[in-house]
C-alpha cells in the first residue's frame, strides 16, 4: 500500500517515528519550498495537546449547562457533549470551518485554477489541508497533497473482486460502506496497534489510513457507478496531473463537463464537515472511539449517511421535485407549487431539502451552491435549478404556517442533488455516494485530533423510563 503523508526528506523524528519514515513512498512527491500534510500535522501535535491539557486541568469541573429530559428523549439535541475540532455550526451564521465561513474560505483556499488546472472553486483537497491543520495551505502545498492522494487512487485488485461481486440491484451506498470497510485488510493503524504503538504516536498511521481512503473513495464510487449504471471508464483510471474530482470526473464519464467537475469540487467542499454532531460525523467519531481503524470507523459513518433524514435527502429531494414538476408541468404558477407543498404536509411527508436539526436560518451551503447556479449560463436557464430557486422562496412560508419544523428555510440537499441532474448525472440512488467521498474530508481528520489527543472510548450513559422516572420525581 502506498504511503501517502511520508515526505522523502528531513522528518522530524519526534514527529514521525523511524517505521512511518521507512515506509516513505517513491510515489510520494516534495516540493523544495513546501511541507507535506504530514508535517504540517505535525506541527500543531504539541500546541493541540497543551490546549487539550489546560483544558483538563483548568476547567475538568466546569459545566456547560444542564441536561434535561427534552435532551435524553429528543435525540440529545444541543447538549454539548462533543469535542469537534474542524468546525463549529453556528444555528444563525451556518458553518465555519477552522473560525472561516464558506465566503471566506471560498477567498482563502486555493482553487484549481491556483494549481494550473480549470477551475474557480475551492480544491477538495485544499478544505482537506485545512480541516487537518487549521491553515489555509500554499498552492504548492496543495499540489503537492493532490498529487500524492492521485498516486494513492488505485484500488486493490481483491477490493475490486469485491466490488465486482455485489448484485446490482444492491444499494450505491450499501456497496460503498461494504467496501470501504473490506480496506481496513491493508489498515495501517490496524497492524500499528497489534505491535503494540505507543498510544502517543496513533495519530499517525490514523492520519496515514485517513489519506489512503480518501485518495481511493473516488475509484471506489466510480467503480460501483459503473457496475450499476455502466458509465465511466469501467477501470478508473487516474492522471497524476488532474485533481482528485477532476479524475472522479472523468472516472464516471462526465469529464468533459467543466461545469460539473468545477461544481463537484464545491460541493465535495462543503459538504466536507458539519460539526460533529450530524450522524455520519458522529458514527465515525464513536466506532473510531473504539479504536476502530479509520475504513471502519468510516464505514460507520457512511451508514448513517445513507439514511433518508440524513444524505440520502439529496436523492429524496430530487425525487420529489421531479415528482412535482410532473404534477404541475414545467412553468407552474405559484399556487400550484404552494398545493403541492401542502398535499406534501398532509400526507404526512416531510418535504425534503428543508428544515435542519441545528440551523435556524437558510443553510449557508444552499446559499453557495446557489450562487454557483447563478454563475453559470447552462444552469440559470435550467427548469430544475429555476425550481429549486422558487421553492426556497414559496416553501418557507407553507412550512412556518405549517407550525411543525423548527427551521422552515432550505437546507444544502434542496439544491445539491438538483444541479448534478441538470448537469445530466440523473442517477439519483448514487447522490449519496458522492456526499460520502465529501464527509470523508471532515470526519476522517477529527479521527486524527481524537488520537492526538488521546480521547477515550465514548461511553455515555442511557437510563430506562423506570430509572429516569424515579430521578424525575425526587
Ligand atoms: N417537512 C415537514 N415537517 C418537518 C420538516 C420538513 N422539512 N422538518 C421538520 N419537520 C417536522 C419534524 O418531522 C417534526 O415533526 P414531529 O414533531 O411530528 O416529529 C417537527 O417538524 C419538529 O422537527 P424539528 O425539530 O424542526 O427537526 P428535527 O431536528 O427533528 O429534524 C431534519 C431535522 C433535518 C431531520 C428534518 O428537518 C427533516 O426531516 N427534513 C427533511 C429531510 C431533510 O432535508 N434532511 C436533510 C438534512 C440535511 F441537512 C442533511 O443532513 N443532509
Amino acid at each position: 500500500m502506498l504511503s501517502l503523508t511520508i515526505p522523502r526528506v528531513a522528518l522530524r523524528s519526534a514527529a514521525a517515528p523511524r517505521q512511518f519514515a521507512a515506509a516513505a513512498s517513491s510515489a510520494s512527491v516534495r516540493y523544495a519550498s513546501t511541507k507535506t500534510l504530514h508535517d504540517a500535522v505535525a506541527e500543531i501535535v504539541p500546541a493541540k495537546r497543551e490546549q487539550f491539557a489546560e483544558l483538563k486541568s483548568n476547567y475538568s469541573e466546569s459545566s456547560l449547562g444542564e441536561v434535561k429530559v427534552a435532551n435524553l428523549i429528543g435525540g440529545m439535541r444541543g447538549l454539548k457533549c462533543m469535542l469537534w475540532e474542524g468546525s463549529v455550526l453556528d444555528a444563525e451564521s451556518g458553518i465555519t470551518f477552522h473560525g472561516r465561513s464558506i465566503p471566506e474560505s471560498q477567498k482563502e483556499l486555493p482553487t484549481a485554477a491556483d494549481i494550473g488546472r480549470t477551475g474557480a472553486e475551492i480544491l477538495p483537497e485544499s478544505m482537506l489541508w485545512l480541516l487537518l491543520t487549521g491553515k489555509a495551505p500554499t498552492n504548492e502545498e496543495v499540489k503537492q497533497l493532490s498529487e500524492q492522494l492521485a498516486h494513492a487512487g488505485k484500488l486493490p485488485s481483491y477490493l475490486e473482486k469485491i466490488i465486482d461481486s455485489f448484485p446490482k440491484t444492491l444499494h450505491p451506498m450499501t456497496q460503498f460502506s461494504s467496501a470501504v470497510a473490506a480496506l481496513n485488510h491493508d489498515s495501517k493503524f490496524a497492524e500499528a496497534y497489534s505491535r503494540g504503538m505507543k498510544k502517543t504516536e496513533f495519530w499517525q498511521p490514523t492520519l496515514e489510513d485517513s489519506l489512503d481512503l480518501i485518495a481511493k473513495l473516488p475509484a471506489i464510487a466510480s467503480r460501483i457507478f459503473y457496475n450499476v449504471f455502466g458509465k465511466g471508464d469501467g477501470k478508473q483510471a487516474i492522471d497524476t496531473s488532474k485533481d482528485l474530482i477532476e479524475n472522479f470526473t472523468h472516472q464516471i464519464g462526465y469529464g468533459d463537463s467543466e461545469g460539473l467537475i468545477d461544481y463537484l469540487r464545491l460541493y465535495i467542499a462543503i459538504h466536507g464537515d458539519h460539526e460533529g454532531g450530524n450522524v455520519s460525523a458522529h458514527a465515525t467519531h464513536l466506532v473510531g472511539s473504539a479504536l476502530s481503524d479509520p475504513y471502519l470507523s468510516y464505514a460507520a459513518g457512511l451508514n448513517g449517511l445513507a439514511g433518508p433524514l440524513h444524505g440520502l435527502a439529496n436523492q429524496e429531494v430530487l425525487g420529489w421535485t421531479l415528482e412535482l414538476q410532473r404534477e404541475v408541468g414545467k412553468s407552474p404558477s405559484d399556487k400550484e407549487v404552494q398545493d403541492y407543498l401542502w398535499k406534501t404536509l398532509k400526507s404526512g411527508r416531510v418535504v425534503p431539502g428543508y428544515g435542519h436539526a441545528v440551523l435556524r436560518q437558510p443553510d449557508p451551503r444552499f446559499t453557495a451552491l446557489s450562487k454557483f447556479c447563478e454563475t453559470r449560463p447552462e444552469l440559470r436557464e435550467d427548469p430544475i435549478v429555476q425550481l429549486v430557486q422558487r421553492l426556497s422562496q414559496l416553501a418557507p412560508p407553507v412550512l412556518k404556517e405549517h407550525g411543525k419544523t423548527k427551521n422552515p428555510f432550505p437546507n444544502v440537499d434542496a439544491a445539491s442533488g438538483c444541479v448534478l441532474y441538470s448537469y445530466g448525472l440523473d442517477q439519483f440512488k448514487f447522490y449519496t455516494v458522492i456526499f460520502g467521498i465529501s464527509r470523508a474530508i471532515g470526519a476522517l481528520p477529527q479521527l486524527v485530533f481524537d488520537r492526538m489527543l488521546g480521547l477515550p472510548i465514548e461511553r455515555p450513559k442511557s437510563l430506562s423510563m423506570e430509572a429516569l422516572k424515579k430521578i424525575v420525581a425526587k
